[in-house]
């Protein structure tokens, strides 16, 4: 949609987290830090308003490194492999950044140095020589991710050397309990380094301030400046544990090199170059658009909302503000929306485990699955608690409320329209006409912008979302009620006001279901003749009598319960093969288990079908030690004239089990295939019944 921008306006910068260029993006990502963006931007677009979103990729930091040396590759290689992948999804899914950059481009490089040295300039750091871990295998020191070990807080194991993912904490390597390196394994030895420390024990005060205004606004009502409940207990509890001095840079190759002389080897912490990763984005994108960058970043009629995942609130909201303010030029974060995380069909989503449900995949699947998506996904939005995805629930989502209620009730009025008046809206109909069943209709109708506005602008958007879907409610109820399919005929006036009326309501949500569902507003704005409306332009008049509406394919289709098993059947299943005949491989067993199986060769000596059993054929089987009976599955693929004589497989310890009156002692060994092909499998010429296989 096409919308004017008012200049005089204040102006809003809206930035996504960064994602690390190491992996595909997932749901988690995009219903924890774009989703909602994405919506808050469309709404403000749609407005008018002047705003503008900035995203980027991570491209550095041991999340890169790490990934690199795992796959063998260069982190070059693997950035420029997800800088490229990650964007496809969020294109998948209508994210519609106003830019995307990547923070190991030579400008980024250069924005961060300039900062870092300003910073430099100011005395913003504390400068130290002091023993660091190093490993010697590798020849690197190591920080961060680099080195794991015990958690001093809650004795876990694995926690690393910046933060404990199991009780939170945040650490530093030397507090690590017999720390080891990640790279090698190896326990690591100290060597003294220089590090560029930034003492946020400075900031305590005007910090406590500045979260507690946050938190004093959410006391006034309704104020969108207010900052959610679990983003200011983060923030204070780190505050009240006193701030550390934290290292500003890494001994590292791979990064933001430290721009100063007699610094070579040293890189730029990662959480000091990615939030500058906004900064860099909105240059180029102010260079491509004409604009001045400084306005948004250093001009106090600007408004800055950070959206991110809860992992990434202490870096927004005190280490980033913090160096800011130690800059001097910049504006701080007015707001930051984080939101909690999103667990996947009753488990943590995780990219190791493959239990995730990867954007990219989904889109290429599902070409036109966008907007369902993004439905189920706002549904269930993490805004203040962890909340949970199931591919069930995205079936009745999808089910009944968008095609049983949004599609049903669009579809209705546009075929109605077409049936009783050759598709053109009738005209408004006198006040007086009305019932007070219209008057409270087009009463909902009127406030349910402003409601759905007013929502979106406090970052509530699940409720925001529930809101426009009861626009739909109310005409889907309306019409039901009111039913002109059976007055058509005995008062066709009163049918006109009732169509009148429902087109109304579907002209409406042709507006206010934009930021939800993009698609599907597109599709609804251009059957009803306004393709261009935006936000303003809903009213209870927004579509005159007179005009001719269009065709409107189908909104919806319903998904079964093959879908949903599809879907959950691919989690965790990390075979890359998509080779349909290549069964998943069977869950770890020991040598132990292996040992105590016997199998060995033997020969069919006799082969009879079991009576009333059209699968089961009987053999006699001579197998070294003895000569026994065994039930095999088979009849369907082989006739006994086929099995007479052949040595097979057996598992001979297997014990013995009565099938269908027949005492089968073991089991013939098949090569099976997921499509049901079986074929035996035969010893090499010269091995005899009873060698037994191991
Ligand atoms: N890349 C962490 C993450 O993806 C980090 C965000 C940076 S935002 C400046 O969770
Ligand atoms: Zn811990």
């Amino acid at each position: 949609m096409n919308h004017t921008t008012n200049n005089s306006l204040k102006r809003r910068l809206i930035t996504s987290a960064l994602p690390y260029a190491n992996g595909h993006i997932h749901v988690g990502h995009i219903a924890g830090a774009y989703l909602p963006a994405d919506i808050y931007v469309r709404y403000l677009r749609s407005m008018g308003e002047k705003v503008v979103w900035v995203c980027g990729s991570d491209e550095h930091g041991a999340a890169i490194t790490l990934r690199a040396k795992k796959e063998g590759v260069t982190p070059q290689e693997i950035v420029d492999k997800y800088h490229v992948e990650m964007q496809d999804a969020f294109r998948g899914l209508d994210i519609s950044f106003d830019h995307y950059s990547r923070t190991s481009s030579e400008r980024h490089h250069k924005v961060a140095q300039d900062f870092f040295l300003k910073l430099l300039k100011n005395d913003s750091f504390e400068i130290k020589t002091e023993d660091q871990y190093f490993d010697t295998e590798e020849d690197q020191f190591l920080a961060d991710r680099y080195i794991t070990g015990t958690c001093p807080k809650c004795g876990a194991d694995n926690a690393y050397g910046d933060q404990c993912e199991k009780c939170g904490s945040t650490l530093s390597p030397t507090e690590l309990i017999n720390p080891r390196s990640t790279l090698s394994g190896s326990e690591p030895v100290l060597k003294p380094t220089t590090l560029w420390y930034l003492p946020m024990g400075r900031h305590e005060d005007w910090l406590k301030d500045y979260i507690e205004k946050g938190e004093l606004d959410g006391e006034a009502h309704h104020n969108p400046k207010a900052w959610k409940s679990h983003v200011i207990g983060q923030c204070k509890s780190w505050i009240d544990g006193g701030l550390q001095s934290r290292a500003m840079t890494r001994d590292l190759k791979w990064g933001v090199p430290v721009p100063v002389e007699g610094a070579e080897g040293k890189v730029l912490y990662v959480w000091l170059d990615a939030p500058i990763g906004y900064i860099t984005s909105t240059m180029e994108w102010a260079e491509k658009n004409g604009e001045d960058w400084r306005d948004w970043w250093q001009n106090s009629n600007t408004e800055l909302l950070h959206f991110i995942g809860k992992d990434n609130i202490v870096f927004h909201c005190i280490i980033f503000p913090i160096l800011l303010k130690e800059h001097g030029d910049y504006i701080l974060p007015h707001q930051v929306p984080a939101n909690e995380f999103m667990n996947l069909e009753g488990d943590k989503i995780s990219t190791s485990r493959n239990w995730a449900v990867w954007v990219k995949e989904y889109c290429e699947e599902y070409p036109n699955g966008s907007d369902v998506m993004r439905y189920v996904l706002a549904s269930i939005m993490p805004e203040q608690k962890d909340s949970e995805f199931t591919w069930t629930d995205f079936k009745e989502r999808v089910n009944n409320e968008l095609a049983d209620v949004l599609g049903n009730f669009v579809n209705r009025v546009l075929v109605l329209t077409r049936k009783y008046y050759e598709g053109v809206v009738p005209e408004t109909p006198a006040s007086e006409n009305l019932t007070d069943v219209d008057k409270k209709v087009l009463e909902s109708l009127a406030y349910a912008p402003d409601k759905i506005a007013d929502l979106i602008s406090r970052h509530r958007y699940r409720e925001a979302q529930l809101e426009a879907m009861n626009v739909a409610r109310l005409g889907n109820k309306y019409l039901t009620e009111e039913e002109p399919w059976k007055l058509i005929k005995t008062a066709p006036a009163r049918v006109e006001t009732i169509m009148q009326i429902a087109t109304q309501v579907v002209g409406n949500l042709g507006v206010v279901l934009e930021p939800f569902l993009p698609r599907t507003a597109e599709k609804i704005a251009t059957a009803m003749g306004v393709p261009n409306a935006c936000w303003t332009d809903a009213s209870t008049s927004i579509i005159a009598g007179g005009t001719l509406l269009g065709e409107l394919p189908i909104l919806f289709t319903k998904i079964d319960d093959e879908f949903v098993e599809e879907q959950v059947a691919k989690l965790g299943n990390k075979s890359s093969n998509t080779n349909p005949n290549i069964m998943p491989q069977k869950d770890a067993t020991t040598f132990e288990n292996f040992t105590q199986m016997d199998i060995r060769v033997a020969t069919v000596t006799e082969c009879v079908p079991v009576k009333k059993a059209d699968k089961l054929l009987q053999l006699t089987v001579d197998t070294g030690l003895d000569v026994r009976t065994v039930v095999s599955g088979i009849a369907e693929h082989f006739k006994p004239k086929e099995v007479i004589g052949r040595q097979v497989v057996l598992l001979a310890n297997l014990e013995p089990r009565k099938i269908r009156g027949v005492e089968s002692q073991g089991m013939v060994l098949m090569a099976s295939r997921a499509d049901g092909g079986l074929r035996f499998i035969t010893p090499e010429e010269g091995v005899s019944p009873g060698d037994v296989i191991s």
